[in-house]
């Protein structure tokens, strides 16, 4: 297996009609990794017209056989492991352990899971008024859809939209964030290796502007699913109005963990480090606002720290690395911002807040894991979403004000709760705001469960047999068993 640079349409690897191309870098030491064809607006259709003649046949293939392809192309994933692995962590920057046992790993798990289900996408017999008229639903696939991605997990995210609107029976044109490309590429590969039709998936590298321009316009296209940014993702469902096409957007967060007095402390730190700095902090639902109660705060700080202080910050193909490098020269700048404002704005930093260029790390974007206490939400640093290893603890003193301070986010994506007492746990997640709570744990995301966001951290579900239905139309079809001729007049 080896990357392509081009754009994968029909099955074949194509150049750009445009000819134009962009770097892509190596976030931990700004190296050229290579460079990638971009797709034209003319490109783009393109690949939605090969996309839509695919579907022709992969929407009509029997469920059990496209079962069989997906499977297939989680074996290919697993073989090539290592490969993907390494590409994911040159591209995006993470610590080659996380996207091993993480990234690439859920990957093909997605594949199987979602090869699964494709065989039980089934509607349902309803209650009828006449014993006479059997009325029942089936599932439809909605046809071609347009799957647009971020740079923080392109690889496991993209294999959660491909298989998943492969399994409902649908096709797919996919396009990556343009920081990191390169995983998502890998699939043209991995799809030829399985033997998959050609056309039920299409790769275009292309600007974000021209997708979102092509993809809210076209007629061909039956939804978009969008994960990225909550500006972006506002501003194509705007635009999708006039086609009145589906829109499932997977949006920003800025998510709380609530640390009540009676938690395991050792479990709650060690759960709530990996809810904060998985892939750098550059994690939707990273749990940045940590909320603990006056009983606790100290010693929950001093041990936060502590722990803090333990990751290994290193370059990410180094297999000890713990913190890579942040994605991009550019959002490292944004996160340092970030970091001047919670200072200007009077909150108290605790540890880190400095890039780190010294040595090995010279050449790439590191930033200390950083912590500010004394924390007022109206700061931006409370606000934001800083989409790095940026967090604030705060402290409450009592659940009420746990949940208030919880709950005070214009997002909803997910949240934690750290407590022994799991009748309280029960009863405060129920409060909480947010598309995912977790009980004394963070940062946990199955193929197999519903995903998505509260109030601007989206719209829909992604995964599980929700994220398949959603992809889907439901027909209802009635059937006359009336013995005699129904007769009205
Ligand atoms: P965005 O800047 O929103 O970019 C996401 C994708 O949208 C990229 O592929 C980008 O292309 C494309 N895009 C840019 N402008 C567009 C337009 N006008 N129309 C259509 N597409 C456009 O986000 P990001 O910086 O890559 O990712 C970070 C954000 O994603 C964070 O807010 C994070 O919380 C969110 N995120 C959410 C989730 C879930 S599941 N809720 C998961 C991961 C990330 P270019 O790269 O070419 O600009």
């Amino acid at each position: 297996m080896q990357i392509q640079r081009k754009l994968f349409i029909e099955g074949e690897w194509v150049d750009s009609s445009e000819g134009k191309s962009f770097e892509v870098l190596n976030p931990a030491t700004n190296e050229v990794i290579t460079t990638v064809q971009r797709a034209s607006k003319k490109d783009i259709q393109k690949a939605i017209d090969s996309a839509k003649k695919a579907f022709n046949v992969w929407g009509k293939m029997n469920p059990f056989e496209r079962s069989k392809y997906l499977h297939r192309v989680g074996e290919v994933i697993e073989k090539n492991l290592e490969f993907i692995a390494g590409v994911e962590t040159d591209d995006v920057g993470k610590p080659i352990y996380e996207s091993r046992n993480i990234d690439i790993a859920s990957s093909a798990q997605t594949f199987h899971y979602f090869a699964d289900i494709s065989v039980e996408v089934m509607g349902e017999v309803m209650p009828s008024p006449f014993n006479e008229v059997l009325d029942y639903t089936v599932h439809e696939p909605v046809g071609v859809i347009g799957a647009i991605i971020p740079w923080n997990f392109p690889f496991l995210i993209g294999a959660r939209k491909i298989a998943s609107a492969l399994a409902a029976g649908n096709s797919v044109v996919i396009k990556p964030a343009t920081w990191a490309p390169l995983s998502t590429l890998l699939f043209g590969e991995i799809f030829k290796e399985a033997g998959m039709p050609e056309g039920v998936l299409n790769i275009i590298p292309a600007s974000g502007s021209d997708v979102g321009e092509v993809f809210s316009k076209s007629e061909d296209l039956g939804e978009i699913s969008f994960t990225g940014s909550t500006e972006v993702g506002t501003k194509l469902l705007g635009s999708c109005s006039c086609s009145l096409k589906g829109c499932t957007l997977e949006l920003g967060g800025k998510s709380p963990a609530v640390v009540l007095p009676d938690c395991n402390l050792e479990e709650t730190v060690e759960g709530i480090l990996f809810g904060v700095y998985l892939n750098q902090g550059e994690c939707c639902c990273a749990a940045t606002r940590i909320i603990v109660h006056d009983d606790i705060y100290d010693e929950f700080l001093a041990e936060f720290i502590e722990g803090t202080s333990r990751i290994r910050i290193g370059l990410p193909r180094n297999e000890d690395t713990r913190l890579g490098a942040i994605v991009h020269r550019e959002h490292l700048n944004t996160i340092m911002e970030y970091i001047d404002s919670g200072k200007k704005e009077g909150a108290t930093l605790v540890y880190g807040g400095n890039i780190l260029d010294k040595g090995e790390l010279s050449r790439g974007n590191f930033v200390e894991p950083t912590i500010f206490v004394d924390v007022k939400p109206s700061m931006k640093i409370w606000k934001e979403e800083i989409f790095g290893p940026v967090i604030v603890i705060c402290k409450a003193k009592d659940t009420d004000e746990m949940v208030n301070l919880a709950n005070d986010t214009k997002y909803g994506l997910a949240a934690s709760i750290w407590t022994t007492n799991l009748k309280k746990a029960h009863i405060l997640a129920a409060k909480i705001e947010a598309g995912t709570v977790w009980l004394n744990l963070h940062n946990f995301v199955f193929p197999s469960a519903p995903y998505g966001g509260y109030k601007a951290s989206g719209i829909g579900r992604e995964l599980g047999k929700e994220g398949v239905l959603a992809l889907t139309r439901t027909k209802n079809i009635m059937v006359n068993l009336f013995e005699e001729t129904f007769k009205w007049y």
